[in-house]
Order: C-alpha cells, then structure tokens, then sequence
C-alpha cells in the first residue's frame, strides 16, 4: 500500500477516494496541524495513484513508533448492510480467527470454514480493547528496528497499561509530550467542523518519539466519511446500528488517561 516518495520527506499511499476526500477537507480544516500534511494525488508509473503525504518517521532518528486504532468500532455500517443483504463469507477471516483462538468460531462457522467480515471485526473488537476502551494498540516498532504486531489479545486496561508501559520503556521524556498533544488534539476535534460531521472508523493515530522528541499524528482517513445529513453523534456514547457513533472520543479520553497514569510514575 505504501511505496517511498518521489519528494525527500514524503510518502504514497495507494489512493482511496474516501480517504483523498478526508485529506482535502482536512487540509482547510482545524485539524490540519496533526494529521501528516497531504500534497495531492501523485501517478505511481504503474498504473496506480498515490496520495502523497508528509513521512512522519522523516525527522526522527531511530524512532519508536505505535500505532492505535481509535474507536469502539471497526467496520462501517454500510459493511453492515452489504454483509447482511449479501453474505460473503470469508475464509481467510476464519484462517485468522483459528489462529488465535480454535474455539471462537461457532459450529457452523467450523463447518462453513469462513465467516462474515462484521462476524469477523466484531470479535477482533472484542477481544482487543477496541469494544471497551475505544482504542487498541495495532503494532509498535522499537528504537532497534525490532517491530511486534503481537497485541490481538491485549484487552484490559492493565494489560494496555503493561505495553504502553514497555513502549516508552527507557524514554521517560515521551508521556508527558504525548498528554500535552492528545490534549491538544482533543480540544482541537471538539472544535472542528470536520469532525463533527464526520464518522472515523478504523483511523488511527500515530506515536512517534526517540531520545529527544515525541509527537502523536491522526493518521489513515480510508473509512473516514461524512455523516448522513441530520445525524449527529457525540464520538463518545455508544454505537447501536444507525446512530453512526464512533466511540473516537471515548478512546481518546481512555489513552490521556492512561498516559498520565505513566507521566506520574
Ligand atoms: C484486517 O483485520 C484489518 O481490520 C483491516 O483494517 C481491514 O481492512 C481488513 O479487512 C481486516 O481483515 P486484521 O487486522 O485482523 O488482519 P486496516 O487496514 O485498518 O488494518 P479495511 O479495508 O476494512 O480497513 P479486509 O476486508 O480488507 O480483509
Ligand atoms: P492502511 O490503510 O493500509 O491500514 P495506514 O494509513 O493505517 O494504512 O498506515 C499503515 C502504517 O503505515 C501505519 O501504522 C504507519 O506505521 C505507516 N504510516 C502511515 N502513514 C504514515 C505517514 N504519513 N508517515 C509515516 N508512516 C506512516
Ligand atoms: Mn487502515
């Protein structure tokens, strides 16, 4: 999805119309200071069009990253819906269910070897922090390149805490950078009209720090789309099919909490 930019400091990510649509209202938007800068859609010479993007990893030396998913849910309503109308049903889905858990899959689903993708993402989001805390860790790379995307089962909030923990391990520095901008952002949605009329499933956002900085970026707007005129939601109550609520606030309040438990240690 990702190749190196042609501009020093840049990347290409594979072009998603919905996401192309986010970045450019972004842009003219309060957000702007904490989403990478986005400079338009470039050819890839192979066919393909590419956002390009500021590479937030371009200033940092040896960086830690983390990326967390926001959100008490993962898939859009409209998967919903498709998925309802027209089951498909997934292999490669059950294949990843098996592998962390032989029993999750119901008997029928055993027998069909696939489930649907809401049946799918639903669980994901149970089992993770995702359909409680309203975020989940989805990988983390180290300061020695050393990379871990081993946090599918990581659902409580000690055992967020616990990796957090381990990820600003040796970078005391970092906690008290990160509660300052996800406070900063925090404040900055409540006031955007982007936000406020926008649902962001699947969106992350992105830590980086070393030895000397850190800063945290809201990252991958491809199912980031705007809400059906006359619904309003609240980023924070929770999501019933047709409300369109997204739980990104909730998440965000649960990881400033989190990281000022770390800033006081
Ligand atoms: C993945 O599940 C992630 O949720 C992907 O989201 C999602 O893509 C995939 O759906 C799903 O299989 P695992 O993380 O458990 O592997 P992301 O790309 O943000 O990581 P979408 O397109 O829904 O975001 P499929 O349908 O692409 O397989
Ligand atoms: P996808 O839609 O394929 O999930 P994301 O936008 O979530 O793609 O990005 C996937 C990963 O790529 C992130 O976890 C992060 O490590 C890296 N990444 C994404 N955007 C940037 C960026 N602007 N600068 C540096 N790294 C990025
Ligand atoms: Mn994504």
């Amino acid at each position: 999805n990702f190749r190196a930019g042609y501009k020093q400091g840049t990347i290409l990510k594979k072009l998603c119309p919905a996401e192309e649509k986010a970045l450019e209202a972004i842009m003219k938007d309060v957000l702007r200071p904490y989403v990478p800068l986005y400079m338009g859609v470039v050819d890839g010479n192979d066919s393909e069009k590419y956002l390009q993007l500021q590479d937030l990893l371009s200033d940092f030396e040896l960086p830690c990253v983390m990326d967390i998913k926001m959100g008490v849910r993962t898939y859009l309503e409209d998967e919903l819906a498709k998925a309802r109308e027209k089951p498909k049903l997934r292999k490669d889905m059950f294949e990843k269910m098996v592998q962390i858990d032989p029993k999750a899959p119901t008997e029928a689903e055993h027998r069909a070897k696939a489930v649907t993708k809401p049946r799918y993402m639903v669980w994901r989001e149970t089992i993770s922090s995702t359909a409680t805390l309203g975020f989940r860790i989805e990988g983390v790379r180290r300061g020695d390149g050393t990379s871990s995307k081993d946090f599918k089962t990581t659902r409580t909030r000690e055992q967020v805490l616990t990796s957090l923990n381990s990820f600003l391990q040796g970078y005391s520095h970092a906690a008290s950078r990160y509660v300052q901008q996800l406070k900063s952002i925090k404040l900055t949605l409540e006031g955007s009209p982007f936000f406020n009329s926008h649902e962001l499933i699947g969106s992350s956002l992105l830590f980086v720090h070393n030895a000397t900085s850190a800063t945290v970026r809201m990252i991958d707007f491809a199912k980031t789309v705007p809400l059906p005129e006359n619904v309003q939601i609240t980023h924070r109550s929770p999501w019933s099919e047709g409300t369109h609520e997204d739980g990104y606030l909730l998440g965000l309040d649960n990881l400033i909490d989190l990281f000022s438990v770390i800033e006081k240690n």
